[in-house]
C-alpha cells in the first residue's frame, strides 16, 4: 500500500529552512521563514508568556480534556482581541484550533459542508498553504488580482473589478493585515469598499489574521476585520497566536464564525465541535490557556502589549533603515515601498535568478518569489543586504 504513495511537492518556504541550515558560510543571512527574530537572531519566549506559564504550572490541578471546541473563555478572549470588547456575542461561534493553519483548515471544511460548490477566491499572490489546502480538500478556487508589480502596492482597482465578478455564496479569502507574501495592505477606506462589494455580490469573507499587532498596532491591524464583521451577515475569521504571542510550536489558533442570528450561530457552533472531533477531537489547550490568562489579566496584558509593540517597532525601524540604505546607495527612491509595507514580509520584485544570485554569491536566503522576512535583519546586516541587492542588479 505505502508504495502507492506519490511524492508530494515540498513547501518551498520550509525547504529553504533546511537549505539555510546546511549552508556553512559564516555570514549567511536568513530572510526566509516567517518567524520573528530579535537583533541577535533569536526567537525569544515573551516575558508575559513565561509569567503565565509559571502561574499555570502552579495553579493547574488537572490536564483532563477541556471541550471539543476548546475552552469557551479562549474563544471569548480572542473575539475580544480581534473584534473589540463589544463584539456581537449572540452571533459568534468559536473553536480553538491547531494553530492558525488549523483554523484555516476547519474554516474550509465548514465551507465545504455548507456549500461544496463554493469557489474560494484567493489574492494573487497568497500564502502557499491556502491553495494547497483548498485543492487537497477538492474545493474550487480562483484568484483575484491583488499586487501591483510596478508600485509594489495593492492593485486596488483590479482587485475590486475581480471581486465584483464573484458569485453569491462564493468565499473570498482576505489577509486581515500584514499581507503574506507581499507586505502590501488595504487602507481602511479600501476595506470599506471591499465590504460593499462583498455585500453586493453576496460573497462570504474568510479573513486570515496571522499577524495582528505586527503592522500598525493591535487595534489598527484589526480595523479591516472589524469593519467587515459589522457590515456582513456571515464572516469567518481564522486567527493565529503563533506570531503575536510568539508561541509558534504550541499550535494555538481560533476559528471565529459570525452567523446572521443565534439559531444559525448554535448550528455553526455544533458543527465546529463536530469538525474538531473528526480531525483530532480536542484541540491543544496549553497555548490557548496562556493566551486567555494574558488577555484576562491587566498586568500580564500590559506586559504582553508592550513586548509586542517593541517587536513591531523593531520591524518598522528595520524597514526604514533598509529603505534609506537602498536610497543612499542607489541614488533612487525605487525601494521606498519597503518603508510603506507592513508586517514581517515584503516582496522585493526580483526575478528568481536574482534571488538565486543573492543566495549563491552573498549567502542571503529569501523565498524564490523574492519575499524577504524583515525580522531576519539587524543593524549589521541591513547595509550588507542593501549592497547585495544592488550588486545583483535588482
Ligand atoms: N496564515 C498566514 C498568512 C501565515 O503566514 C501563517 C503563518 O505562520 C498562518 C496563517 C498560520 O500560522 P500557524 O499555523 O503557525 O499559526
Ligand atoms: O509564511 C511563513 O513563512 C510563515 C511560516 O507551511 C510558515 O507563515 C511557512 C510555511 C508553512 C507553515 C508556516
Amino acid at each position: 500500500m505505502l508504495a502507492n504513495l506519490k511524492p508530494q511537492a515540498a513547501d518551498k518556504i520550509l525547504a529553504l529552512m533546511g537549505q539555510f541550515k546546511a549552508d556553512d558560510r559564516a555570514g549567511k543571512i536568513d530572510l526566509g521563514v516567517g518567524v520573528y527574530k530579535d537583533a541577535s537572531g533569536l526567537t525569544p519566549v515573551m516575558r508575559a508568556v513565561k509569567s503565565a506559564e509559571q502561574l499555570l504550572w502552579q495553579a493547574e490541578t488537572t490536564k483532563t480534556y477541556v471541550a471539543l471546541a476548546g475552552d469557551p473563555a479562549f474563544g471569548a478572549a480572542m473575539a475580544g482581541l480581534i473584534l473589540g470588547p463589544d463584539y456581537p456575542g449572540a452571533r459568534l461561534a468559536a473553536a480553538a484550533t491547531v494553530g492558525g493553519t488549523g483554523a484555516i483548515r476547519q474554516a474550509l471544511e465548514l465551507i465545504r459542508l455548507a456549500n461544496p460548490e463554493a469557489t474560494v477566491w484567493l489574492s494573487d499572490p497568497t500564502w502557499p498553504n491556502h491553495p494547497s489546502i483548498i485543492s487537497y480538500l477538492g474545493m474550487k478556487q480562483a484568484t483575484y488580482r491583488y499586487f501591483d508589480a510596478e508600485t509594489r502596492g495593492v492593485a486596488f482597482a483590479a482587485m475590486i473589478e475581480d471581486l465584483g465578478r464573484v458569485a453569491p455564496g462564493d468565499v473570498v479569502l482576505l489577509h486581515g493585515c500584514c499581507h503574506n507574501p507581499t507586505g502590501a495592505n488595504l487602507t481602511l477606506p479600501e476595506w470599506a469598499e471591499v465590504a460593499a462589494v462583498l455585500e453586493r455580490t453576496g460573497a462570504i469573507p474568510l479573513i486570515d489574521l496571522a499577524y495582528q499587532g505586527f503592522g500598525d498596532g493591535l487595534e489598527a491591524d484589526a480595523a479591516g476585520t472589524r469593519l467587515i464583521a459589522e457590515a456582513l451577515p456571515e464572516v469567518l475569521i481564522a486567527a493565529s497566536c503563533s506570531k503575536n504571542f510568539g508561541i509558534y510550536r504550541e499550535r494555538t489558533g481560533v476559528l471565529l464564525a459570525l452567523a446572521p442570528d443565534t439559531g444559525v450561530r448554535d448550528l455553526t457552533q455544533g458543527t465546529l465541535a463536530f469538525l474538531n472531533r473528526q480531525n483530532y477531537s480536542f484541540p491543544p489547550d496549553h497555548g490557548a490557556r496562556l493566551v486567555t490568562m494574558i488577555l484576562g489579566d491587566p498586568a500580564l496584558r500590559a506586559e504582553w502589549e508592550s513586548e509586542l509593540e517593541e517587536v513591531r517597532q523593531t520591524m518598522l525601524r528595520l524597514r526604514e533603515d533598509l529603505a534609506r540604505e537602498l536610497r543612499d546607495r542607489s541614488g533612487s527612491d525605487r525601494f521606498g515601498f519597503l518603508a510603506q509595507h507592513r508586517g514581517m514580509f515584503s516582496r522585493l520584485g526580483a526575478t528568481p535568478e536574482q534571488v538565486e544570485r543573492l543566495r549563491a554569491e552573498h549567502g542571503i536566503y529569501m523565498v524564490s518569489d523574492s519575499r524577504l522576512n524583515i525580522a531576519g535583519l539587524n543593524a549589521r546586516t541591513v547595509p550588507v543586504l542593501a549592497q547585495a541587492i544592488l550588486d545583483c542588479g535588482i
